[in-house]
């Protein structure tokens, strides 16, 4: 990792990455919850909220609708991605270059690589031109550290997520984005692997305001940096709300009762 690499990223060192890949991850049934977010210009606006230091998104929404935003939002463009309609070993192809991410006005580039999977050699070779690719461009690089497939028997088990941590730091990210390991110990093994790498975590399913919350705060005393979250801002009904809360717990370090005190005031 360079230092400074991810500063466009970043506020006080700290990062709120919006997620917006679901379209492709998931499918449309992820804007069941909140129909109004399958429109992608409803995330723009979303991402426009002070607390969002990044919008994720694939190529294809970055074009559309990016030269509308970049006044407001900062863009980390998502490098590969893969549909759950894909039912092999976890793969996730590469659709975009680094190149063509600057060409779009990208701040950083982001990478999924399966640890553990079949297909991890490629994705590995394949992350190394990325990230050479962002280098050139002086662009952040933030690695979807997500080991999964055959050689992964528990993907969020304290010791596959301090390992898929490690693969950040080791291959060169200067962002590493991991699933909750449940407990705030474990999150803090995965930010003293990642060394200087800095540690998000990624939002996951839908939980109710407080238990969401609560995992936030315990990553953020273990000395993770932020969070990179879809689900959990946009399948709310009120996504702004959560965006307030979010706000001061990750960049107040205010405890999840009073961060909801605060969203419900504004
Ligand atoms: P969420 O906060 O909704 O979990 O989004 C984070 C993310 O990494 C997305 O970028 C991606 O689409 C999704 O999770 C992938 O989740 P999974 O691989 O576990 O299905």
């Amino acid at each position: 990792m360079l230092p400074h690499a991810d500063d466009a990223i970043s506020r006080d060192g700290k990062s709120l990455i919006l997620a917006y890949d679901h379209g492709l991850e998931h499918g449309p049934v992820d804007f069941d919850p909140n129909p109004s977010t399958a429109d992608p210009e409803r995330l723009f606006e979303l991402a426009s909220h002070d607390a969002v230091t990044a919008l994720a998104v694939q190529k294809g929404i970055a074009e559309a609708y990016y030269p509308d935003y970049e006044e407001d939002v900062n863009l980390l463009l998502k490098l590969n991605g893969t549909s759950s309609l894909w039912m092999g070993e976890p793969d996730s192809p590469v659709n975009c270059s680094a190149e063509y991410a600057a060409d779009l006005g990208a701040d950083a580039i982001g990478f999924t690589l399966y640890g553990g999977s079949n297909h991890e050699v490629e994705m590995a070779e394949e992350f190394k031109a990325a990230q050479e690719g962002a280098r050139e461009h002086d662009m952040g690089v933030v690695m979807w550290s997500y080991p999964r497939g055959q050689g992964v028997k528990n993907d969020t088990s304290p010791d596959t997520i301090s390992y898929a941590a490690r693969l950040g730091l080791e291959l060169g990210a200067d962002v590493v984005k991991v699933k909750y390991p449940g407990s705030a110990e474990a999150m803090g093994e995965a930010v003293r692997m990642a060394g200087p790498t800095k540690v998000v975590m990624s939002g996951g399913t839908m939980r109710d305001d407080k238990a969401f919350l609560r995992n936030v705060a315990d990553a953020i005393d273990a000395g993770a940096t932020g969070l990179a979250v879809g689900r959990n801002v946009f399948q709310r009904d009120d996504p702004e709300r959560i965006l307030d809360a979010l706000e001061a717990v990750v960049f107040e370090e205010v405890e999840p009762d009073e961060a909801i005190a605060i969203a419900d005031d504004d």
